[in-house]
């Protein structure tokens, strides 16, 4: 059966979701949102913010990294952590990173309340990403995890267009902080690889 999600257009945090899905070979069922009225969200999760997906019992679980360990409990094959204790930690770490570090910038970018340092810590992150690939096709392992899912929503944008009908200020935040395309080349191939990979569709 398909899980039911909540989504809005354009949404880097639903991406994340629906590679995850894909990956594991759920289907969803997509609701569309309009992004003006969020009253159905907040009636299913008592929040504003999606992806959010409906609960088995009918609550509703918001957040997108808190959905994706809710679908690796649920439905553990394929994995997307992996089995090893300090792998895992070390991957959480990074997850945590990503989310309260690293999209700090573009975001204050994005509301005009940057910090003198935001732009320049992007940049200085940046090569981080390159080296993490060097010899190995995804982030942290050989294969697709958490950690790719996470990430690429974001940093696409520093190769992959923003879509013309795309108006989040956030999304050309990233394209103009992060210079990958042409300068970067495994980040770079990293994104065209990830973007091939399949996205749980609706139903
Ligand atoms: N930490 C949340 C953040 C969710 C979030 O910021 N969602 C955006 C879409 S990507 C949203 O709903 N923004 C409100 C808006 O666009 O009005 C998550 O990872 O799901």
């Amino acid at each position: 059966m398909a899980l039911r999600l909540l989504r809005v257009p354009h949404s880097t945090n639903v991406e994340r979701v629906a590679l995850a899905l894909a990956h594991k070979g759920l289907e969803a069922e997509w609701v569309d949102v309009d992004p003006d009225d969020r009253s159905a969200v907040v009636a299913l999760s008592g929040q504003e913010l999606v992806p959010v997906l409906e609960l088995p019992d009918g609550g509703g679980l918001a957040d997108s990294m808190a959905i994706l360990a809710w679908l690796e409990a649920e439905h553990p094959e394929p994995p997307l952590w992996p089995a090893d204790p300090a792998r895992r930690a070390a991957t959480d770490i990074a997850l945590e990173w990503f989310d309260r570090v690293w999209k700090g910038p573009p975001n204050r970018i994005a509301e005009g309340a940057a910090r003198a340092h935001d732009a320049a810590d992007l940049a200085r992150r940046l090569p981080w990403f390159e080296a993490l690939l060097a010899g190995r096709d995804y982030l942290l392992s050989d294969a697709l995890g958490v950690f790719d899912v996470c990430c690429f929503p974001f940093l696409k944008y520093g190769v992959l267009p923003v879509a013309a009908d795309d108006p989040d200020p956030f999304h050309r935040v990233l394209a103009e902080h992060l210079p990958i395309a042409g300068r970067l080349p495994r980040l770079e191939a990293w994104v065209r690889r990830v973007d091939a990979l399949p996205r749980a569709s609706a139903t």
